[in-house]
């Protein structure tokens, strides 16, 4: 990468990041010629537009096929496809994988439900035995005079029957109101199981299937539901059997977490199956002593991505960043190893860690990175696997230059551990203290902002000023993913963070002692926020479409995030996202899912770059559904 001069690199940085403590790692990566994803993004200046409006399609080899949205040229593919068609199907296409992600990560954490309840597992136990009791009853498991493993095993095949297709529907939709139900019911988007969406997905958006453009785009919202109320919804349940249901905790934030004198593990990606296990063997005192003899005074594990937000949830681990923060975390130079598992990793990973003694360690079949040190996990030799990753780690910490170690800042203190769970014991047993204080006015409702960074938006200014704006309008904000590690980074997620709410959303938060943002968990704890507004629903005997609730992505960049956005609009949730999505080639598509879904699911979504402006539509939808709710 060709260098660049001092001033331009203050002013890059400037742009790039509203992080203080990710400044002088992103100032010290551009002087030394470190690439990151800022840079890359900078050489693929100007992006296509035919991509970006989603009018290009290289589905088969009739094509490439392009429209031009001016109509000055080609309106067609060769198959006869048009850009609306074209627009719908790459939508689908996004949305699919997004949702295709999420779930088979949720089939991995079933999968080993099932091996630690057979005795195949190693490292694992059920441990919360109150949540299996209650999936089991939910799920119509017998569980009298069975124990806890045999619980676990017939929870794990049922919930395994879940991706197939002899069933036909999804037990956790029964979850949602009834009123919501009857809206899937009439549009005839109730998903019938995780795997056959998406392989029906998969099916409609090949050449000469689906040709018209609203059925495919409908076909989105049930896959997507399959993934929210399914795939990811199993993800989060499931794992809060095994690893814990997360209570209100408190830990760190930010490169500062980092550590000059430790062993610094880093744990990234999304599948929390191996870094709980790491979590176990770093407990053990023969490491600590090992880490010693190596001269470090310990060993330190901190999470990037959702892989850190479950284990932040669960065990406290502190976050060393989120998605953009990846390369700056390797820049610290501090890093003995990344273990990476799937989902969020950029594959040139391995090659930011050559330029240091860091090692990348990839650890699933599925997500192999050239350039790392590959340590493949599997549920029967887990425990093994985490104690030779650690080792590794270990013996790598020698082999750092002390002198390139650049650890910028202090770590921030950050609350997590929201679980609807935990949210409902912070209240005093339920959620009728919140629907009362909604009902009263002093909170006006109630926002997630999920999703990630994308380095289109001033890395985590998406996401801090839309939290601001909305809790000094007195409404609460619950998050996940990336967002909710953006306002760790900013001090949102701090009791003390109630100061900059609104008068009424300020005295609730003191009197409970929380922040005015609430961390939820990973991206596959979406599914936490769709069950905390099913229920909220169920106490006022609504629609989930009827609450004053909204969705948003300020920095989204996944196919993950479409799914999540659809299926957040799908359950009645008005969702605003920050990055248009690639669908402005289409008017027609573009009606479609910022006003004509209303017709269909009651909800929409927007578009808007601006936070602040963005602020303004959710205040405004919000105080309109309070209107129409007579509160
Ligand atoms: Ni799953 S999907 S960048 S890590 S939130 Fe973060 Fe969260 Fe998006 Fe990825
Ligand atoms: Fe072109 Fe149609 Fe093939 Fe797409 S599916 S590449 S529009 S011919």
């Amino acid at each position: 990468m060709k260098r660049v001069d001092f001033k331009t690199i203050k002013h890059k940085v400037e742009e790039r990041t509203i992080v203080e403590a990710a400044k002088p790692v992103m100032e010290m990566a551009l002087e030394e010629g470190i690439e990151t994803a800022w840079d890359r993004l900078e050489i693929q200046q100007p992006q296509c537009g035919f991509g970006q409006t989603g009018v290009c399609c290289n589905r088969c080899t009739l094509g490439p096929c392009r429209i031009d949205p001016f109509e000055e040229g080609p309106e067609k593919g060769v198959c006869g496809a048009d850009a609306d068609l074209i627009v719908a199907r790459n939508f689908l296409d996004d949305l699919s994988t997004g949702a295709a992600a999420h779930s088979d990560h949720g089939r991995e954490i079933l999968e080993t439900l099932y091996k630690t309840s057979v005795g195949q597992a190693q490292g694992y136990d059920i441990q919360d035995t109150k949540k299996l009791n209650h999936i089991a009853a939910e799920l119509g498991v017998e569980t009298k005079n069975k124990d806890n493993n045999e619980i676990g095993k017939d929870v794990a095949l049922a919930l395994l029957e879940e991706f197939g297709t002899i069933k036909n529907s999804i037990k956790f939709i029964d979850r949602a109101p009834d009123k919501t139900r009857e809206i899937w019911k009439a549009a005839g988007i109730s998903p019938r199981s995780v795997d056959r969406e998406i392989v029906e997905s998969m099916h409609r958006i090949h050449m000469g299937v689906g040709a018209n453009y609203a059925n495919v785009l409908l076909h989105g919202l049930r896959t997507s539901l399959s993934d929210g109320w399914g795939g990811s919804m199993m993800a989060t349940e499931v794992s809060d059997i095994l690893f814990g249901t997360p209570e209100i905790n408190s830990s760190h934030v930010n490169l500062g977490t980092l550590k000059k004198d430790m062993v610094n593990v880093i744990l990234h990606g999304h599948n929390p199956i191996l870094s709980e296990m790491l979590v176990k063997a770093a407990q053990d005192p023969e490491m600590k002593k090992l880490a010693r003899e190596k001269g470090a005074s310990g060993i330190n594990l901190a999470g990037i991505c959702c892989t850190g937000n479950e284990l932040l949830m669960r065990k406290g681990v502190p976050i060393a960043g989120n998605m953009l923060d990846q390369e700056l975390a390797l820049a610290t130079g501090a890093v003995e190893v990344m273990v990476v598992d799937y989902q969020c990793i950029f594959p040139s990973i391995a090659q930011t860690a050559g330029c240091f003694h860091s090692k990348i360690i990839s650890t699933s079949e599925k997500s192999k990175v050239s350039g790392a040190v590959h340590m493949e996990l599997h549920p029967e030799t887990a425990f093994d696997t985490a104690n030779k990753i650690l080792k590794l780690a270990i013996e790598n910490y020698p082999n750092r230059n002390q002198d390139r170690v650049k650890i910028p800042a202090e770590p921030v203190k950050m609350v997590a551990g929201f679980s609807v769970e935990a949210i409902k014991k912070a209240l005093g047993g339920s959620l009728k203290p919140l629907v009362d204080v909604i009902a009263s006015g002093k909170i006006r409702g109630a926002v997630g902002i999920v999703g990630c960074n994308n380095p289109k938006i001033k890395h985590d200014y998406g996401h801090i000023e839309l939290a601001k704006a909305l809790i000094k309008n007195n409404i609460l904000v619950v998050e996940t993913g990336c967002a909710a590690i953006a306002s760790g980074k900013a001090g949102l997620l701090l009791p003390e963070a109630a100061e900059l709410a609104g008068e009424g959303l300020k005295e609730v938060c003191k009197s409970l002692g929380i922040p005015p943002v609430l961390h939820m968990g990973s991206c596959v704890d979406c599914s936490r926020i769709l069950v905390l507004a099913a229920e909220l629903a169920n106490i006022l005997g609504v629609g989930i479409d009827q609450l004053p609730l909204a969705g948003a992505a300020p920095e989204w960049y996944s196919q993950k995030a479409i799914s999540i956005g659809s299926y957040f609009v799908s359950s009645g949730v008005f969702t605003v996202l920050g990055i248009p999505p690639k669908i402005f080639g289409s008017q027609n598509v573009i009606n479609l899912v910022a006003s004509g879904l209303n017709d269909v699911v009651h909800a929409a979504f927007a578009v808007e770059p601006d936070p602040v402006a963005a602020a303004q539509l959710i205040c405004d939808h919000i105080e309109n559904k309070r209107k129409a709710l007579n509160i």
